[in-house]
């Protein structure tokens, strides 16, 4: 501003070389009184407008708070939305489990492993008596209820197919039973449980005592069967190596044996890996 002043007034005294010097000076003190004036003007324009301005900042800082205070509460309420669909899955993948998972039969215990998999229900082992009349009769191994509810029933003896206990025997009977399964169990009964796993599939392994990679041992223990004189079927189980004995059943009753299993070998076996005359393992391994 003191540049074009300045200016201005080395001008006016040029022009003051033909006129007189002291109207020249009065001239030039009015024409800065004017400017000084008009300064002063637009610098309270100015002050009254940044005033303006300032009120106007202090407006927006309240808006920005108050979105700012809203982002946090939407957040928040988000956060908690999100925390109660993050349960909410959670029950979801629970109830999925307590869907999936499979049972097995542990043959010769009243007890589950205690790997997480949980007693359905436990009882006794069941088969066909064998001394009873006919040749026909269900093959399989059944595991009793211990506490049998009835429906309707005739306690008249009218049936052909009937089963009983099954009994622990094993030949010869030389055999030292206690090296197989810790205890002599000859002529006791077998117990039974079905155990409920949450892993969705299980397996009986002949042949291993131990699973495979990736797989979890439920129990393992020796490969059993029937009498080889009886005319009935059955099948092949897999029995507990500590099996339990059923309370009052060191009868020697005979009414359904179980036998090792062993390998032969011949022609038609591969021999390695199998090897003659061994009692066969076997493991029930699930994943
Ligand atoms: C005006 O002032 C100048 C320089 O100060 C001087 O030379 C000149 O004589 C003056 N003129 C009059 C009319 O007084
Ligand atoms: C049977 O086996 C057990 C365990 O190996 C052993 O302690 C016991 O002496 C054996 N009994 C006989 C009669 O050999
Ligand atoms: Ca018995
Ligand atoms: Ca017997
Ligand atoms: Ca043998």
């Amino acid at each position: 501003m003191f540049t074009v002043v300045k200016i201005w007034c080395i001008l006016c005294c040029m022009g003051g070389v033909i006129g007189d010097n002291a109207s020249c000076d009065q001239d030039v003190l009015v024409k800065i009184q004017k400017e000084m004036m008009n300064l002063k003007e637009r610098l309270d324009q100015k002050d009254t407008e940044i005033t303006i301005l300032n009120e106007r900042l202090d407006q927006k800082d309240v808006e920005i708070g108050s979105l700012k205070q809203q982002i946090e509460m939407c957040t928040t309420a988000d956060k908690s939305k999100r925390l109660v669909m993050e349960m909410d899955f959670e029950e979801e993948i629970m109830n999925l489990k307590n869907q999936l998972g499979s049972t097995y039969t542990r043959w010769g215990r009243t007890t589950c492993p205690g790997n997480g998999a949980d007693l359905a229900y436990s009882g006794y082992m069941a088969g066909t008596y064998h001394t009873g009349t006919g040749k026909g009769s269900g093959a399989n191994y059944l595991c009793l209820d211990g506490d049998p509810t009835w429906d309707y029933y005739s306690e008249s003896v009218n049936n052909d197919v009937i089963i009983t206990g099954v009994e622990y025997e094993f030949y010869p009977l030389a055999l030292n039973l206690t090296a197989f399964f810790g205890t002599n169990i000859r002529d006791a009964e077998a117990p039974c449980s079905v155990c409920r796993t949450t892993r969705n599939t299980n397996m009986m392994i002949p042949g291993r005592k131990d699973c495979h990679p990736g797989w979890t041992k439920e129990y393992s223990g020796y490969l059993v069967g029937p009498y080889s004189g009886y005319d009935d079927g059955s099948e092949y189980v897999c029995l507990d190596r500590r099996p339990e004995t059923v309370v009052h059943s060191g009868d020697n009753n005979n009414d359904n044996m179980l036998y090792f299993i062993e390998a032969r070998c011949g022609a038609s076996l591969e021999c390695p890996p199998y090897v003659s005359n061994r009692e066969l393992a076997c493991v029930v391994c699930s994943i």
